[in-house]
């Protein structure tokens, strides 16, 4: 392949539904299509919704923190406020620790699994999460993010253990984020398809309003930080300088865009097409996003949308975790822009 074609897509392609459809509803309609399904998988996409809509009521006051009260200390009402980031992993554990459906959960901010309280009973299954990345953006107003991913239980029954959370990608059962920006986003896919959902705050609904998102196998947009030039390996400062290069009957240069927040920078690769990544670094040779809350929830989200998601060197789905916190490198993006990535990094070019 020489370069990423200079027909790319600038808009994105979204097929708009000529229906209102509920999040609800689309679960069920998606359940029906399994009879065998018992229905845990479907509560525990409700439950998803629920908790993106409780982040994101809090997320939409932040900026209120200075009248209503610092985090930390106690606000007129005589109440503590809660850190955003401590408020939307507490979120994620009070809602999923008593439904039944799980086993063992993991938290990019808790160090160890967290277990289901005794007292409730264990499922069949398994949620990983990032209860709302890219916090250090929220001050300054930028779109932030959940990150989830499900999987079946490994072990046979009671509570699960570190087994049943050191998974491999393609064993997601169903991976998605809310992106809290303009409007808030619910973007899922249970291995069927991505379908994305806004939510309509004067209803309190996520109604489908990007349904079946296919991204452009080729996009004109790079995104990454490239502050640390000085400290990327040769391959990736030489594939940097090829889509620097003017050459415009293959489409380049191509455009940066950097947020600098997952979640939102994931979000536009997948409607605008390109290619978003945190590849390794002379300081950080493991890259510094985390395989198990980042980087597999995503990936599948790309992959179910044509897209692809590598470490530069094999496919992200692909690696077995063998720690929870996990780091690796990332390219993920529109499928042409990650195969010319993979090029450079494996030496091909
Ligand atoms: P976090 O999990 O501590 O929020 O860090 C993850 C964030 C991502 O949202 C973003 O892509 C990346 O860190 C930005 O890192 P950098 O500031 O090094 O570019
Ligand atoms: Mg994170």
């Amino acid at each position: 392949m020489s370069s990423v074609s200079k027909t790319a897509s600038k808009t994105p392609i979204v097929t708009r539904p000529n229906e209102i459809v509920t999040i609800e509803r689309h679960i069920l309609d998606q359940q029906a299509a399994h009879p065998e399904a018992r229905g845990d998988l479907s509560k525990l996409l409700y439950d998803i919704a629920l908790t993106g809509k409780l982040i994101a009521r809090e997320v939409n006051k932040a900026g209120l923190v200075d009248i209503l009260g610092e985090t930390g200390v106690t606000n007129v009402q005589g109440e503590t406020v809660q850190k955003l980031d401590d408020f939307a992993n507490e979120c994620f554990v009070k809602t999923f620790d008593h439904g039944g459906q799980l086993c063992v959960m993991g938290s990019e901010e808790v160090d160890d699994p967290i277990q289901i309280p005794s007292k409730f009973e264990c499922g069949d299954y398994v949620l990983l999460f990032d209860p709302l990345d890219g916090s250090s953006n929220i001050d300054v107003n930028v779109s932030v993010g959940s990150i989830w991913s499900i999987y079946r239980r490994k072990t046979e029954s009671g509570p699960g253990t570190l087994e049943d959370l050191l998974r491999c990608g393609a064993e997601q059962v169903a991976a998605g984020y809310v992106v809290y920006g303009s409007s808030t986003m619910l973007v899922y896919t249970t291995g069927e398809g991505v379908s994305g959902f806004t939510l309509d705050p004067s209803i309190g609904e996520f109604l489908l309003s990007h349904p079946d998102m296919q991204m452009p196998k080729a996009g004109t947009v790079y995104s990454l930080n490239e502050g640390y030039r000085n400290l990327f390996f040769d391959s990736t400062v030489r594939y940097l300088e090829h889509l620097q290069t003017n050459d415009p009957d293959s489409g380049r240069p191509h455009s940066a865009r950097y947020i600098g927040s997952m979640v939102a920078d994931v979000h536009r690769t997948l409607l605008y097409g390109g290619i978003f990544m945190y590849p390794a670094t002379k300081k950080a040779p493991g890259g510094k996003l985390r395989l198990m809350y980042e980087a597999n929830p995503m990936g599948m989200i790309m992959e179910q949308a044509g897209g692809m998601a590598s470490t530069g060197k094999e496919r992200i789905l692909d690696i077995q975790a063998t720690e929870l916190h996990q780091r690796i490198p990332l390219y993920m993006g529109s499928e042409e822009n990650v195969k010319l990535a993979v090029e450079f990094e494996t030496g091909v070019r």
